[in-house]
């Protein structure tokens, strides 16, 4: 392992903590719905920016009950002109509370993310894609 990787996955173990601790003041970055679940994304600034970024995806019913929606992924890329697209992957992990994930992502750069969130649990697969700035 680089030092460098080191030192990425010590800041997302911190983040991770620092948005569980802070989960009553989170700030919602977006709301997305599909035919059977929302999905929030949210942050305790309420904004994504470039480098490390902790985050909370909460998953409710269209009527607002929690929903287990099993394994989660979110990945966010971003197309600039005569470059591959950059992709960034995030981790995300199961909370204690049923709907709601902890997750981290890193960003070297600001701009416009085209992020795609996809689950798979007992209640069916789904995926939803929306975008959000990077500051
Ligand atoms: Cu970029």
């Amino acid at each position: 392992m680089k030092r460098t990787d080191a030192t990425v996955m010590l800041v997302a173990v911190v983040l991770t903590g620092v948005v569980a601790a802070w989960a009553a003041d989170l700030k919602t970055i977006q709301t997305q719905k599909t035919k059977d679940a929302v999905i929030m994304l949210k942050s305790e600034s309420g904004q994504w920016r470039q480098g490390p970024n902790g985050f909370v995806l909460e998953f409710t019913t269209p009527t607002g009950q929690p929903l287990d929606v099993g394994k989660v992924t979110l990945s966010a890329s971003m197309t600039m002109p005569g470059m591959a697209p950059m992709i960034a992957g995030a981790t995300v992990s199961p909370d204690k509370t049923p709907g709601r994930y902890l997750g981290t992502i890193s960003f070297p750069d600001g701009g416009t993310r085209q992020v795609t969130v996809a689950w798979d649990g007992p209640g069916g697969k789904g995926s939803t894609r929306f975008s959000v700035p990077v500051r």
